[in-house]
C-alpha cells in the first residue's frame, strides 16, 4: 500500500488488521509520521494476504523500495480531500511503477470521503490522468466505506493473474521436470519458483521425495 502522506494508509491497514504494526516517529508538527512501514495481515477465504505500508514522505524513497519488492498487487491511496497532495501522489506512483513489474494487479483509493468536499474518484482520475481502466474505490477508514472491497478487488485480481499458473501446478505434482518443460524454465529458475509459491504457501514443498502439492482451500471471493 502506498500513497503520499496522511492520506491514510496506515489507518487503511489498521482498519483492515487491528493489530497491525507501524514504526512510526513523531514530528515536530505533533502528527504520527511512518518512517519504517506498516505492517498487517489478514485472512480472506484460504489466502494470507500481508499488508505492507510505505512511508509518504517523499525522502524516504529507499524503504518504499524495500517495502514494495516482491509485492503481488499495489493498493494505492489518494487523499480525496488534499488536491495539493496530488504531485507528490504522481512522484510516489511513478516511482513505485518502476520498482514492481508492469501490468502489476493495482486498485486505487479515493480516501477521505467522509469529509464534505472530498473529491469523486472520476475527479481523481481526470485531475491526474489515470487511465479509465484503472479502478478507484471511494473509500472512508473512518466509516469503513469500501475497505474490505477494495482489498476483496485486489485480491480476486491477484488470485486471476496466479490461476492459470495453479492449474499447471496442479497437473505436475509428481513431475517437476515436466512442469520445467511447460514453463521453459531450467533448473534454477524452477528452484526460484517454487520456493517462491512456497512463501506465498500456494504449494507444499517435499523436498526429499523432489515433489510438491498445491494447496486446497484457495477461492475466489466474492
Ligand atoms: N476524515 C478522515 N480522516 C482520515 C481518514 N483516513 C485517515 N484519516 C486521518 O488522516 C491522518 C493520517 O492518517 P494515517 O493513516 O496516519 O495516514 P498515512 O500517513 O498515509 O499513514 C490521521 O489523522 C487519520 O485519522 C478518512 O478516511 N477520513
Ligand atoms: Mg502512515
Amino acid at each position: 500500500m502506498s500513497g503520499p502522506l496522511q492520506s491514510g494508509k496506515s489507518s487503511y491497514i489498521k482498519a483492515l488488521d487491528p493489530n497491525a504494526l507501524n514504526v512510526e516517529a513523531k514530528g515536530k508538527d505533533e502528527k504520527f509520521y511512518t518512517v519504517g512501514m506498516d505492517l498487517g495481515s489478514i485472512k480472506l477465504n484460504g489466502f494470507d494476504c500481508y499488508l505492507f505500508g510505505t512511508p509518504g514522505l517523499l525522502r524516504f524513497s529507499i524503504m518504499r523500495r524495500i517495502v514494495s519488492t516482491g509485492s503481488d498487487g499495489l493498493i494505492f491511496i489518494f487523499d480525496a480531500a488534499a488536491p495539493e497532495k496530488d504531485d507528490s501522489a504522481i512522484v510516489i506512483l511513478n516511482s513505485i511503477r518502476k520498482i514492481l513489474p508492469p501490468n502489476i494487479p493495482t486498485v486505487f483509493i479515493a480516501n477521505k470521503q467522509d469529509i464534505d468536499d472530498a473529491r469523486s474518484p472520476d475527479v481523481i482520475r481526470s485531475q491526474n490522468y489515470l487511465h479509465k481502466d484503472n479502478k478507484i474505490f471511494p473509500t472512508s477508514t473512518q466509516t469503513g466505506l469500501n475497505i474490505k472491497e477494495s482489498i476483496t478487488y485486489l485480491v480476486n485480481h491477484i488470485y486471476e493473474e496466479y490461476s492459470s499458473l495453479l492449474k499447471t501446478l496442479r497437473v505436475y505434482e509428481n513431475d517437476i521436470e515436466g512442469l520445467a518443460q511447460e514453463l521453459k524454465k531450467d533448473k534454477m529458475q524452477m528452484r526460484d519458483l517454487l520456493n517462491n509459491l512456497e512463501i506465498k504457501r500456494f504449494v507444499e514443498l517435499d523436498r526429499i521425495n523432489k515433489t510438491y502439492k498445491v494447496r486446497s482451500g484457495l477461492k475466489y471471493l466474492v
